[in-house]
């Protein structure tokens, strides 16, 4: 799968037409710093496409990148970053919500990104539970999988299964560039 054309369309904080111009959505969600952006990067081999940054909360708006001028990518700021004050977090967290459950868009795929490393946390379970409820077609990315010793590769997805309640588990890492081939094929095959 060829990336051909990656480019940022716009960032939107509440509704907006693109949300429903007829063009499927993959969206990417996560807990802050998991690497939501870098993924979009590296799916798109774009390095400066998305903003990325070794301290979370770096995206704040719901940014709409268009693919091979066929699907967009929709980068959702983090979840759950507790550096961020009350306020901006709340907000944060209202226009993550509101795009996966009030704004009644369906994405092809959602994308819930998890750390490896960390697991399956419980605001990622949370997460999980209003995607499910919304009715989105959820898959798991387990990011930054250059983290883990080799062996425990094959455990840790099985354990990732287990705790996203039999969500489909990808294997993935933005820095090795582990998985994206796999991902591509999925979001562009109808
Ligand atoms: N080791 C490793 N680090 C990664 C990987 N992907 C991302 N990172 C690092 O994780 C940090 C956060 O990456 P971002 O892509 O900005 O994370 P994000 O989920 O978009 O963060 P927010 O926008 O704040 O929600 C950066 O320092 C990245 O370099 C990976 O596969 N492996
Ligand atoms: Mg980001």
């Amino acid at each position: 799968m060829k990336i051909k054309t990656a480019e940022f369309v716009k960032g939107i904080i509440g509704t907006d037409k693109i949300l429903f111009d007829g063009i499927p959505q993959v969206a990417f969600i996560g807990r802050s710093n998991v690497g939501k952006s870098s993924a979009i990067n590296c799916l798109t081999g774009k390095k400066g496409l998305a903003r990325t940054s070794a301290s979370p909360g770096k995206t704040r708006e719901i940014n709409f990148f268009f693919i091979n001028n066929k699907i967009y990518f929709v980068d959702l700021p983090g979840y759950g970053f507790s550096k961020m004050s009350k306020e901006a977090s709340d907000k944060v967290n209202e226009n993550i919500e509101w795009y996966v459950r009030d704004s009644e868009v369906k994405p092809r795929y959602t994308v819930v990104i998890i750390d490896s490393k960390v697991g399956v946390t419980d605001s990622d379970k949370l997460a999980i539970e209003i995607l499910d409820e919304s009715g989105h077609n959820v898959i798991i990315v387990a990011n930054k999988i250059d983290k883990l010793k080799k062996n425990d590769i094959r455990k840790k997805m099985e354990e990732f299964y287990t705790e996203s309640g039999g969500k489909l588990i990808f294997m993935f890492s933005a820095k090795d560039r582990i998985g994206c081939d796999e991902l591509l094929k999925l979001f562009f095959s109808v």
